[in-house]
C-alpha cells in the first residue's frame, strides 16, 4: 500500500479550526491529513470526520481518523490510526477489511514488532522529541533512538517518525531509515512550509530510485 511521506496531524481549539485547517493543509498540497480531536464526545467526532471527509474529497486527500475506526467507515475515510490503548489492529482490520489503512503508534522496538505482528499499514513512532501537542508523551526516542529501532527492526512496512519534529530535522531523520514524517505543531504554524518538506521527503525518494 502506498502511504503518503507527509502525515498532517489536525489540530485547534475548536472542531471548526481543525477543518480549517486541514482545508489550510489540502490546499498547500498535503496528501494525507490525520483528523486528531481529542477530549470532544463521538457525535461531535463524527461530524466534524464527515466535514473533513468533503473537504480531503476536494483535493483527493487522504484522510486518517485518530482513534475510532466505526467512525472512520462509517464516513468512508482512507484509514484510521490506532494508539496503544486504542482497539487492536486485528479488531479493526476485522471491521475495516482489507483496502483501509491501519496505522498504530510505537514508543518501542517491542511496540514496532507487536504492530507488524498485526499487520498495520504504517507505524508511527516517536516521540522524536518533546512535544506539547501530545498529553502523557512517552519518553523521547532522539536519533539515536530511531538509528537503533530501525536498524534491529529491518521492516517493509513504512515506519513515520512523529513528535516535535521540524523541518530542519528531516534529512538527519531520513537517514534513519523512516518512510516519511507526521507533523502539527510546525505545520499549523506555517503551512506554507509543506511543499518545501514535500521536495525534501521526495527527494530521498528519486535518490533512492537512482542508487
Ligand atoms: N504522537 C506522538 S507525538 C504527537 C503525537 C500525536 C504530536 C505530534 O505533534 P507535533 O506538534 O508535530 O509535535
Ligand atoms: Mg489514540
Amino acid at each position: 500500500m502506498n502511504i503518503a511521506k507527509l502525515h498532517y496531524i489536525s489540530q485547534g481549539q475548536t472542531p471548526e479550526e481543525h477543518l480549517h485547517n486541514i482545508q489550510k493543509a489540502c490546499t498547500y498540497g498535503a496528501e494525507l491529513v490525520q483528523l486528531r480531536l481529542k477530549n470532544t464526545d463521538e457525535k461531535t467526532i463524527l461530524k466534524t470526520a464527515e466535514k473533513a471527509r468533503e473537504i480531503t474529497a476536494h483535493f483527493q486527500t487522504r484522510l486518517i481518523i485518530n482513534d475510532h475506526y466505526k467512525i472512520a467507515k462509517a464516513i468512508h475515510a482512507d484509514g484510521v490510526h490506532l494508539g496503544k490503548t486504542d482497539a487492536c489492529p486485528l479488531e479493526a482490520r476485522e471491521y475495516l477489511g482489507k483496502w483501509f489503512i491501519i496505522g498504530g503508534t510505537a514508543n518501542t522496538i517491542e511496540d514496532c514488532q507487536n504492530l507488524l505482528s498485526q499487520n498495520v499499514n504504517y507505524i508511527g513512532l516517536g516521540p522524536f522529541r518533546f512535544t506539547n501537542t501530545k498529553e502523557n508523551l512517552s519518553p523521547v526516542l532522539g536519533l539515536e533512538g530511531f538509528h537503533s529501532i530501525l536498524e534491529d527492526l529491518q521492516s517493509e512496512t513504512p515506519i513515520i517518525a512523529i513528535g516535535g519534529i521540524v523541518e530542519q530535522d528531516i534529512p538527519a531523520l531520513l537517514q534513519t531509515g523512516i518512510h516519511g514524517i507526521a507533523m502539527s505543531g510546525a505545520i499549523t504554524e506555517n503551512f506554507n512550509s509543506i511543499s518545501t518538506i514535500n521536495k525534501l521527503l521526495n527527494a530521498s525518494a528519486t535518490f533512492e530510485q537512482r542508487h
